[in-house]
């Protein structure tokens, strides 16, 4: 029986609008652990990873820095000490997956980053200066030196972003630039989501695979709660179809879902879309 480890980062510090810090519960109200037993999976919530509250802190010079890095090397070495099992790991904002990536890497590793934003920005081409927008851009090694020498993990050549569509002018020159691989959402109507996920699976070839979902990708009518909605985004269908080739390969290992924001949510909708996905990418099958 595969096992699954649940790790929770409620924080919202690297976002501009609060409210992320309450994803990890809304994804386990959404009945996360009990349908993933459902599936014959042994399960197990590890709890969530200390962050300290926004109200307890005050602003200072590059926002949240050291509070962003301390909880996300936490999350790295809780992940680093895990064997054996497959990590969901719940936020909170996407700069967790600084540590969810460097947490899990092993030697070379595939990301599949999946999300209506490239998160590749640094903090010079930045216009918000949030960091949920740079993670991307840290796991490859661009950005603040405070970050990228805990955080660099992947060569920008393993990583495949999926559902891309809004990104920032430095951003935009610094992904061709590192010749990251970009499936923007007219790639998405242009070729389907079918050959997208092949094409995905046959680039990073014998790699194993980290899937980092932020629930922005989808639409905002499927998924309300979100601090960027941006229109245009991926349907149900193209969804649940991307998760479901991925499982297929048997090759994906540990899964970050992120940015759930459940007040701007309306009754838990996007939660409970999420943890849809996380089943179909553990294997649910229709039939
Ligand atoms: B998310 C943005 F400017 N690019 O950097 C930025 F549009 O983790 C948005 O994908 C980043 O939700 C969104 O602030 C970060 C902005
Ligand atoms: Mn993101
Ligand atoms: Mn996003
Ligand atoms: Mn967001």
């Amino acid at each position: 029986m595969e096992r699954v480890a649940v790790l929770g980062l409620p924080m919202d510090l690297g976002a501009g609008r609060r409210g992320v810090d309450m994803g990890p519960s809304a994804l386990r109200y959404a009945r996360l652990l009990e349908e993933l037993e459902a599936l014959g999976l042994a399960v197990e919530d590890l709890g969530d990873v200390r962050v300290p509250l926004a109200e307890t802190l005050r602003k200072r010079k590059g926002p949240y820095l050291e509070e962003i890095r301390q909880a996300a090397l936490e999350l790295r070495d809780r992940l680093r000490g895990l064997e054996g099992v497959f990590p969901i790991v719940l936020g909170g904002d996407h700069s967790l997956s600084m540590g969810s990536v460097s947490g899990v890497a092993r030697g070379r590793i595939g990301v599949i980053w999946v999300d209506a934003h490239a998160d590749f920005n640094t903090p010079e081409t930045s216009p918000s200066g949030n960091i949920h927008g740079m993670p991307l851009a840290v796991l490859c090694g661009l950005g603040h030196p405070r970050l990228t020498e805990a955080f660099q993990a992947v060569d920008p050549k393993d990583v495949v972003l999926i559902g891309v569509r809004s990104l920032d002018p430095g951003e935009k020159r610094l992904l061709k630039e590192m010749g990251v691989r970009v499936y923007t959402m007219h790639e998405v109507d242009r070729l389907g989501m079918a050959r997208i996920a092949e094409e995905t699976l046959a680039y990073l070839e014998g790699l194993p695979l980290h899937v980092s979902l932020d629930a922005d990708v989808l639409d905002p009518a499927l998924a309300p709660g979100v601090g960027t909605p941006v229109p245009g985004g991926l349907t149900y269908r193209e969804a649940h179809l991307l998760m479901e080739v991925l499982a297929h390969s048997g090759r994906v290992q540990s899964l970050d879902l992120v940015e759930v924001n459940p007040i701007l949510d309306e009754k838990n909708r996007t939660a409970e879309m999420m943890v849809g996905l996380a089943l179909s990418l553990l294997g649910k099958r229709i039939l």
